[in-house]
């Protein structure tokens, strides 16, 4: 017997626009349909791409991260994680569900950083392949209102620590892509979290609406 090919769920936002529990919704609504999920992040996700998520997470006083190499970073951990994990579990039929993705460096990279667009598209075709999300939620929240979310649990990270206006130009980004790309669905993020649960529930009952009869 053929096993079904998997499907590939991201989210996407900004810090504090809240992915995680954008992922516990999704992970329920999968988990009571009986599919199997695989969850993953980004930076990350296998030994390696978790050491180079800390090497683009720390604060370090020594050493400015070129943005060149943070893109390369993004990518290479993005490798592992396509290669070890997201590929094989698609393979076998398992649902992928991914915080953060390929979108993440278009938005943070290009958006925020600024880096050239035909740079970011080369790795993309060489790292991604024919691998491409079946569906991205993007959750929408204005930066500042994100950012006083992420800072009300602790500490910031290098990048979180960057100023307003690079979260301006990454959510600029992130809202170019989603409204030119028909399998991301944006999501109000400013919203109460029940109405954005309930947001998110419907995106994926019109997405994938008799996905266990194809
Ligand atoms: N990055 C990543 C790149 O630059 N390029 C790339 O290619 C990739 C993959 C990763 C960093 O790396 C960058 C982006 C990031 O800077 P991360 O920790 O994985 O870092 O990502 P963060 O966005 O920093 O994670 P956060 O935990 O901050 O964001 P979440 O998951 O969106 O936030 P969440 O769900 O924890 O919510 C934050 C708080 O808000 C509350 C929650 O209860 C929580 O306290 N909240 C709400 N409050 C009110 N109303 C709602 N609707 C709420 N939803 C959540």
């Amino acid at each position: 017997m053929m096993t079904k090919p998997g499907r590939f769920i991201v989210v996407e936002g900004l810090e504090g626009a809240g992915k995680s529990s954008a992922i516990a919704t999704i992970r329920r609504w999968l988990q009571q349909r009986q599919l199997t999920v695989v969850c993953t992040r980004e930076p990350g996700g296998t030994p390696l791409a978790e050491k180079l998520r800390t090497l683009v997470k720390q604060v370090d006083n020594t050493e400015i991260l070129a943005p060149q190499t943070e893109l390369l970073l993004m990518y290479a951990a993005r490798v592992q994680l396509l290669s070890n994990v997201i590929r094989p579990a698609l393979s076998r039929g398992d649902w992928v569900l991914a915080d953060r993705h390929d979108m993440s460096s278009r938005a943070y990279q290009g958006g925020g950083r600024q880096l050239d667009e035909q740079l970011i598209n080369n790795l993309r075709s060489t790292v991604l392949g024919n691998t491409r999300p079946d569906l991205t939620l993007y959750l929408d929240i204005d930066p500042a209102v994100g950012l006083s979310r992420a800072a009300a649990r602790g500490e910031l990270d290098r990048i979180e620590q960057e100023q307003l206006t690079f979260f301006v130009r990454t959510r600029q980004k992130y809202r170019q892509i989603a409204a030119t790309e028909p399998d991301i669905i944006t999501i109000d993020a400013s919203q109460p979290l029940a109405q954005v649960q309930q947001a998110i529930t419907e995106a994926l009952q019109s997405h994938f609406a008799g996905h266990s009869d194809d």
